[in-house]
């Protein structure tokens, strides 16, 4: 272990008392102990929200906003109660501006239908970036080729980042026909931060829309909607520890009033004759249909889970984990680091000169280590770094750095072997 590694472990950041909450830690994989790095794809779930979700089953479970009956007013309490707890998390003016949808796909689909209908006129534009996951590329293509408007891309740079010959002067980006600005928080594949809250204020005064692609930033920065500016914030449960099939869009109060639904159905109606449809009042508008209730619960236990850490302490450590990570790699032979920007959080996608990332990440699952490779969803981007694929290790606040250890010198063996 490096010394700098004992030094923040020491400082109060206890990942031995971390770990014991996540049962699936104990798993072993091919007799091996299990080294979970694939938290990207979807974080690992500590006990207290595997808890909740079955609690609700086992003792109240009803449906919600519907019954008169004492176990669907408990369940609307829990639901509601998730839905505040994730309001403060965010720094949303209103709870009923925190709307539940399934991940961050159905909330971008949901932005992209609505904002479409709202907004979209032909020769619009929508600016989207070079590193976006393709939920945040085709639900924007989908609206675009409905309302005849264009899809226009920020450029990425050698290093991972947004185009910086833009930097000083972001209103090249945007023209007087950009109407919705679709940027993600932190690259899925690269790791890199976005400066979204610079680019959200130049849109904005261009009169944009802003939505913004959280998946990979609610488990890893603060997030304040109010602070960032933007209008629409989209993440999904699973990667912030919390359950499968949750996810939220967060919207700016007048906007959501503004927007048409999504999807109709029960529960987002106010009347419904033959002839004419009146919708319910925010959020419900954008909710049609029974929710994930349990999944909701667990979700807002696992926010609670981690107001109970010092979200500074939890991505200290992560960056730790990516520093010490990032270094050892690069001393194996043939190592190249896809997105090596200046702000990232712990994510890191490498090619290996003469390895498939395919090989690499079967060989790596025989000694329990669990790495994504692929194109993880960024085909453009792929096609911009001019790879296929990459082996992608991405990191959570339980990890250490002897799991860091393990997962190099394997690939260090796993190279020998394929090579
Ligand atoms: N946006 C980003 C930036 C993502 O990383 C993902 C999922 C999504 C949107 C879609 O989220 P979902 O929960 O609706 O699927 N990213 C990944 C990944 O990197 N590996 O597996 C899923």
């Amino acid at each position: 272990m490096n010394t700098t590694a004992d030094t923040v472990e020491k400082k109060g950041y206890d990942v031995e008392e971390i770990r014991a909450q996540f049962p699936i830690l104990k798993e072993r994989v091919h007799g091996k102990p299990l080294v979970y790095f694939d938290n990207a794809a979807t974080s690992q779930k500590p006990r207290r929200v595997i808890k909740a979700e079955s609690t609700y089953y086992a003792t109240i479970n009803a449906n919600v906003h519907r019954g008169v009956h004492t176990l669907s007013t408990k369940a609307t309490e829990a639901q509601e109660a998730a839905r505040e707890t994730i309001r403060t998390h965010i720094n949303a003016k209103h709870a009923h501006e925190v709307i539940f949808t399934s991940g961050t796909t159905a909330s971008l689909n949901l932005a992209a239908f609505s904002l479409g209908q709202l907004l979209l006129k032909k020769g619009d534009e929508v600016l989207i970036s070079g590193m976006e996951h393709h939920s945040n590329i085709v639900p924007w293509q989908l609206a675009c080729e409905r309302h005849g408007a264009v899809l226009k891309v920020i450029p990425v740079t050698d290093e991972g980042e947004l185009e910086p010959r833009r930097r000083d002067d972001a209103t090249e980006y945007f023209t007087e026909r950009t109407k919705v600005l679709a940027l993600t928080h932190v690259s899925n594949t690269l790791g890199t931060i976005n400066p979204v809250k610079e680019l959200i204020a130049e849109a904005k005064k261009r009169g944009g829309v802003t939505v913004v692609d959280g998946a990979q930033a609610i488990a890893h920065l603060d997030i304040d909607v109010q602070d960032l500016g933007c209008d629409l914030y989209a993440f999904s449960g699973h990667k912030a520890y919390g359950p499968t099939g949750t996810g939220v869009l967060y919207g700016r109060e007048e906007l959501l009033n503004e927007m048409p639904p999504w999807q109709g159905g029960g529960e987002m109606i106010d009347t419904v004759t033959f002839e004419k449809t009146t919708y319910a009042k925010l959020p419900f508008k954008f909710e049609a249909g029974t929710p994930h209730i349990a999944g909701i619960i667990g979700l807002g236990e696992a926010f609670r889970w981690m107001e109970d850490y010092d979200k500074q302490a939890m991505a200290a450590h992560e960056h730790l984990l990516l520093e010490h990570a990032t270094k050892e790699l690069l001393t194996i032979d043939g190592m190249r680091i896809i997105g090596t920007a200046k702000e990232k959080v712990g994510v890191i996608s490498f090619v290996i000169e003469g390895v498939h990332h395919y090989d690499l990440g079967t060989l790596l699952d025989q000694q329990g280590i669990a790495v994504r490779t692929g194109h993880h969803c960024t085909q453009p981007l792929m096609e911009r770094f001019g790879v296929s694929g990459t082996t992608r290790t991405s990191f959570a606040c339980f990890n250490t750095v002897e799991e860091v250890n393990s997962m190099v010198a394997a690939t260090r063996k796993a190279v020998k072997m394929l090579r």
